[in-house]
């Protein structure tokens, strides 16, 4: 079989942005947080639970979109501060956009400001938008193949959720052969098997984001 490599376009002027970026935030003591997965893998759920869980922490969202402003006025509806960006039909964001929509979210202040970025296992990894931590979600009905086929994301990502644990039941996802092809692109990532409906694994995830924002202000 012929399998061909296309290069990917890395633009210098956007990894210059993503670390003032980066630099800026590290100086006000805010993590930012650019989580990435497929559509519909639970991740604006997923955040909902975060901040009903963690009332201490003040928490911001930066919804990506292509269109619509549903998963912000969810967010906004638990009280949390939140921004709807729509992307121009763009499938990623970079650094110039996170750094835009930071101003208008006013990221002063925050511990935690979550990107939730465009549904999407390809574009969003090959852009750096600044943020100090990358956390991907893999959803159980997606299947435990997917390290394998889009292996970019999870070498890029320094934790992995595994969400909506309650399907297991239902899906032939195999924990063990997933967790080890993730170790495998990333040794050393935190993998975190969670279910953000019945709240199983939330524990876990939540002294882990706490010990990253502990480790980003030391
Ligand atoms: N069973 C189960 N369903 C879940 C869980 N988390 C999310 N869902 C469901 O999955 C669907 C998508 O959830 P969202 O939180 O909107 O997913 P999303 O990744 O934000 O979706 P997009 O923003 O459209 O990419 C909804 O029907 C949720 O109710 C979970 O832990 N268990
Ligand atoms: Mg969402």
């Amino acid at each position: 079989m012929k399998i061909i490599e296309l290069g990917r376009t890395v633009t210098a002027a956007n990894d210059r942005e993503a670390r003032e970026l980066r630099r800026r935030l590290k100086e006000q003591g805010t993590l930012l947080i650019n989580l990435m997965s497929s559509p519909g893998s639970g991740k604006t759920t997923l955040l909902s639970r975060l901040i009903t869980d963690m009332p201490d922490l003040k928490i911001g969202v930066m919804e990506a979109d292509i269109d619509s402003a549903v998963d912000a006025e969810k967010i906004e509806a638990l009280g949390a501060r939140a921004i709807q960006v729509h992307t121009g039909g763009m499938c990623h964001m970079d650094a110039g956009m996170t750094a835009q929509a930071l101003e208008e979210l006013g990221g002063q202040g925050l511990d935690l400001v979550f990107l939730e970025n465009v549904g999407n296992l390809i574009c969003p990894a090959e852009y750096d938008t600044g943020a100090g931590l990358c956390l991907m979600i893999l959803s159980v009905p997606e299947g435990d193949d997917k390290p394998l086929k889009y292996p970019l994301i999870f070498r890029e990502s320094h934790g992995a959720v595994i969400s909506k644990l309650d399907a297991l039941p239902y899906f032939d996802f195999d924990l063990e052969k997933c967790r080890s092809r993730i170790e495998k692109l990333r040794p050393g990532a935190a993998v975190m098997p969670v279910s953000a409906k019945t709240g199983q694994g939330m524990d876990r995830l939540e002294a882990w984001l706490r010990q990253q924002l502990a480790a980003w202000r030391s």
